[in-house]
């Protein structure tokens, strides 16, 4: 595999960074105001505006010369036409064909998937409408009123953001609860606030063998045990798996497993039968929209010149900065308190995606990937860590995403709301030089002696990298839009990178040895190998267990 510095852009982007490393955002501004529609593109009601970044014409140029070089479109066309790019698992990538909403065929092992899709989806539709017009009865005849979703990673992070994103959409009065943690006060806060009678679980796990979804699981059975024969419980479970026979073998009916498939990623599965909680959340009507809005993103990133395409001009960005700004950190800051969970599910989804140290070929890669993803919604994290944001050491890139209509009616809210996004986008590149804090100081009568002593704390030296992300209003297809915008993204970097972005088997050795520990902590005596310092945890926890 060609190592990426081998290529001519790279030569020539390297030479590019040192001219232009040193140049002040604010002067990039000062030389060409209207920069804003050179490093601006619209989709659908999206604005994606990219002109507060370390980039002049040239950059762009330069960058999607590399994507060229890199090959970038051909392993778009082999991910969205079914290759095997997982190749460690040996499976095709194909979150987009379950959004698929044109009538052209996806192909794996040299059959269309597309037909299978279709019918998951209508007996989605069938299962959700039961489910919320109060059809489906649980074991003493009273229809349902709260859903709890049992899964963890991707089984749980893309439908717990969603639904908590869409919350205006949730209009019949369903009420939802998600228990991921192993951790048995996650199960008891939220179960025993409920009715076993009006209970439905949700078991979302694509291998069905999960161990703190299974435990979960088995302990959610026994709850509901508590009040009903075990053969009511039927009622009140449902399936969201791969794995059929590990389903009906823990007691759920055939009938009630919606299954998917093997090339849908854990972290990519919102949008199968995985998203069964949205739909019993928003109704497959809205369901449907997130797929569509998804659908429209994709055939964005499919079809449109890399030029005014969003993922993959986001992707070279954030390529940009790690290598050559070496920022090993982007913060995701969405100004919709709904969207508080998107910066954590994009953790999962790039992290656990392009947080890799091998390339295609096997090969020790020596430059470092995936940056470390965290975030938090506005305005709450200005008044935590947007310090270390201005007045820091570091350079953390950050998108701030906004929509401009929100579904309260407290616009002055929204407008102080829009103004704090808007503004801090402007305070991060622009800052405030020494004489600006010196005028500020003089024009409030400070006297020289304080103005010396103060300035420098007060002085902002700006420069700051940022991408605004605006659209129109946070509905269903808008977030599925948004979501595939970032969930491209990735594949471009992984692309940039080298890397296989559809695996990840880092998460495995913890849960191997977890296993072992386990068995240390049951038994009398000690029978796993284990560091010292390992050893005395576990003989910490037992002598006070
Ligand atoms: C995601 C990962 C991981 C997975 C969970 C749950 O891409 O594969 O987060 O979703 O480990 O797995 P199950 O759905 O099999 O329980």
């Amino acid at each position: 595999m060609t190592q990426f510095t081998e290529y001519p852009s790279f030569n020539a982007l390297t030479e590019h960074f040192s001219r232009i490393n040193q140049i002040h955002l604010r002067t990039h501004f000062a030389q060409n105001p209207s920069r804003c529609n050179q490093f601006s593109i619209e989709f659908n009601n999206f604005l994606f505006d990219y002109s507060k970044n370390h980039i002049t014409q040239e950059t762009i140029d330069l960058l999607l010369k590399f994507a060229e070089e890199i090959e970038l479109k051909s392993l778009i066309e082999k991910m969205f036409s079914g290759e095997k790019i997982n190749f460690t698992e040996n499976r095709a990538v194909l979150h987009t064909a379950l959004r698929n909403q044109s009538d052209r065929p996806v192909m794996v092992d040299g059959q269309d998937v597309m037909p299978g899709i279709k019918s998951v989806l209508d007996r989605m539709r069938t299962f959700t409408d039961k489910v919320r017009n109060g059809h489906w009865k649980g074991f003493s005849g009273k229809a349902i009123t709260d859903i709890v979703n049992i899964g963890i990673g991707g089984s749980d992070l893309g439908p717990y953001m969603v639904t908590e994103a869409l919350k205006p959409f949730n209009q019949d009065g369903l009420n939802i609860h998600f228990v991921s943690n192993i951790d048995g006060s996650q199960l008891t806060d939220v179960v025993e606030k409920l009715n076993q009678e009006t209970v439905l679980f949700v078991i979302a796990s694509k291998t069905f063998t999960t161990q703190e979804t299974m435990t979960n699981a088995n302990s959610a059975k026994k709850w509901l045990c508590r009040s009903m024969n075990h053969a009511d419980i039927v009622n009140h479970f449902v399936a969201v798996s791969t794995n059929a026979e590990a389903v009906v073998e823990f007691g759920i009916d055939a009938e009630n497993m919606f299954e998917f498939w093997d090339w849908v990623g854990g972290r990519f599965s919102l949008w199968s039968s995985i998203g069964l909680p949205i739909a019993l959340y928003i109704g497959m009507d809205r369901f449907d929209e997130l797929l569509d809005g998804a659908f429209q993103m994709d055939e964005h990133f499919r079809n449109v010149n890399f030029a005014n395409n969003i993922p993959v001009i986001m992707g070279l960005l954030g390529f940009w900065y790690n290598h050559f700004f070496q920022c090993k950190s982007h913060a995701i800051l969405p100004y919709d308190q709904h969207l508080h969970r998107f910066p954590a599910y994009l953790q999962q989804a790039e992290m656990e995606s392009n947080g890799k140290s091998v390339n295609r070929d096997g090969q020790v890669i020596d430059y470092s990937t995936c940056p470390v993803i965290w975030g938090e919604s506005g305005t709450n994290g200005q008044h935590a860590f947007y310090q270390l944001l201005h007045q820091g050491t570091h350079m953390i890139p950050a998108d701030f995403i906004l929509p401009v209509k929100p579904y309260h009616d407290l616009q002055q809210h929204h407008d102080i709301l829009t103004a704090n996004c808007i503004a801090q986008t402007e305070a991060l590149m622009m800052g405030k030089t020494k004489d600006e804090v010196r005028q500020e100081l003089e024009s409030s009568g400070v006297d020289e002696a304080s103005i010396n002593h103060l300035s420098p704390h007060k002085v902002f030296k700006g420069n700051k990298p940022t991408n605004t992300i605006l659209f129109d209003q946070l509905t269903p297809r808008n977030l599925g839009s948004l979501i595939a915008m970032y969930e491209h993204k990735i594949t471009v970097q992984g692309c940039l990178w080298g890397i296989n972005s559809f695996d990840q088997w880092g998460v495995e050795l913890g849960k191997q040895l977890a296993k072992q520990v386990l068995v240390d902590i049951d038994s009398e005596t000690m029978t796993g190998q284990h560091d010292g310092s390992t050893q005395q945890l576990i003989a910490f926890y037992k002598k006070y267990k």
